[in-house]
């Protein structure tokens, strides 16, 4: 049977000219040339944050860093897209969502130190922290929005994951409940077109937004490096999704530039020449050549830009290197949320650890192997 082609939304094209998509268009057209410009604004900020995280993981102040480098319209197009009181739930490598939901710079890169097991206050901005385990945030996603609805509350949540977390049980639950129980969540999919060194052609064998309709929902597949047609999109799932209208799925085709995380070298499992190839359909030079085009660039604007950009790095630099280390006791806390009798023998156990006391190191409570 011969497949219906899919073509990505887009509203502008690699060399910056505008696209005729009307029924797209629509649902930007209030974004004038002050929005354009405050959108390539925060490609350019989250770029520079991602670049300065990276080099502090060089430089040895961070642990690890997931880069976003190519990713910035994808995440930027999404994220300007909520309102402050839709519910965001992430992956590991949505800082540029986190930089537009409103977390503070200097607190980007705190659970990525090694100093704490989170970054930011969730209840603050409505987000929630960094996520390693794949693909389970839809789960706790299409959860959160079930129960908005329940509570009446006309909000929209949205779930950020990969390509390869497509593969995951987890969000193949997520998708069936929340399409059969109406859950009011956006699946907002980055097909940056590697899981680490899977290509992404081993995860699906159909484009992933048709996956959608198998699940009972509407499936659509945009530019991911065009931040209008990521905003045109993303505005019209999470306005169905208030209005009682269900789920949607959104693939934004995209491409992670750098490494998988500062851990990879990317050079072992992939051809210069296809990074060279998505380096030209840069998601922030699109939009500068577009504003170039319809004459919106001027060299101080642009000079204001940069010294902002400049300025966030700085605080992300400063905020890390400033992070106090945790004292080591602190181990402890949080794990459960009443006592546990394993886990105070265990305290009492690295207490008399730290504190010289001989023997006490090598005793182990019953029950606790090597
Ligand atoms: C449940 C689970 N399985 C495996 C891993 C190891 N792992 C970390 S990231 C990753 C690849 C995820 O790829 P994708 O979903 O495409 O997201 P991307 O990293 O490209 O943003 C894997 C397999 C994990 N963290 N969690
Ligand atoms: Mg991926």
């Amino acid at each position: 049977m011969a497949e219906k082609p899919t073509y990505p939304v887009q509203l502008i094209q690699p060399d910056g000219r505008r696209v005729l998509d009307r029924q797209h268009a629509a649902l930007v057209a209030d974004v004038g040339p002050d929005q354009v410009r405050a959108l390539y604004e925060d490609m350019v900020v989250a770029r520079r944050i991602d670049v300065e995280a990276t080099a502090l993981q060089r430089q040895g102040q961070l642990g690890l860093w997931p880069p976003l480098l190519g990713q910035e319209a994808a995440q930027v197009g999404s994220a300007r897209a909520l309102h402050p009181d839709d519910y965001v739930f992430c992956s590991y490598r949505e800082a540029a969502v986190a930089y537009c939901r409103g977390v503070r710079p200097a607190e980007l890169t705190r659970l990525w130190r090694g100093v704490a097991h989170y970054c930011w206050d969730p209840g603050a901005v409505n987000m929630t922290n960094p996520n390693i385990v794949v693909g389970s945030q839809g789960l706790h996603a299409t959860g959160y929005a079930y129960a908005a609805h329940l509570d009446g509350a006309e909000i929209a949540t949205i779930a950020y994951f990969g390509d390869g977390a497509t593969s995951q049980g987890d969000l193949a639950e997520a998708l069936g409940f929340a399409a059969s129980w109406s859950a009011p969540v956006v699946f907002f999919c980055q097909n940056n077109q590697w899981a680490i060194s899977a290509p992404v052609r081993i995860q699906s064998a159909t484009p992933i937004a048709r996956r959608a309709y198998g699940y009972g929902m509407p499936g659509v597949q945009v530019d991911g490096n065009d931040v209008l047609a990521v905003l045109a999109v993303t505005r019209q799932a999470v306005a169905r999704a208030r209005s009682g209208g269900g789920p949607s799925f959104i693939e934004a085709l995209t491409y992670r530039m750098g490494p998988h995380t500062t851990a990879d070298d990317p050079t072992r499992y992939r051809a210069a020449a296809e990074t060279e190839e998505w380096k030209r359909r840069d998601p922030i030079d699109r939009v500068r050549r577009l504003l170039e085009r319809e004459g919106l660039l001027d060299e101080d604007w642009e000079r204001q830009v940069a010294a902002h950009a400049d300025d966030v790095a700085r605080q992300v630099r400063t905020a890390t290197i400033e992070m106090p280390d945790p004292a080591p006791m602190e181990l402890f806390d949080h794990v459960y949320a009443t006592p546990h009798p394993l886990l105070d023998e265990q305290r009492r156990e690295y207490a008399e650890y730290l504190t010289g006391d001989p023997g006490a190191s090598s005793a182990r409570p019953e029950g606790v192997r090597p």
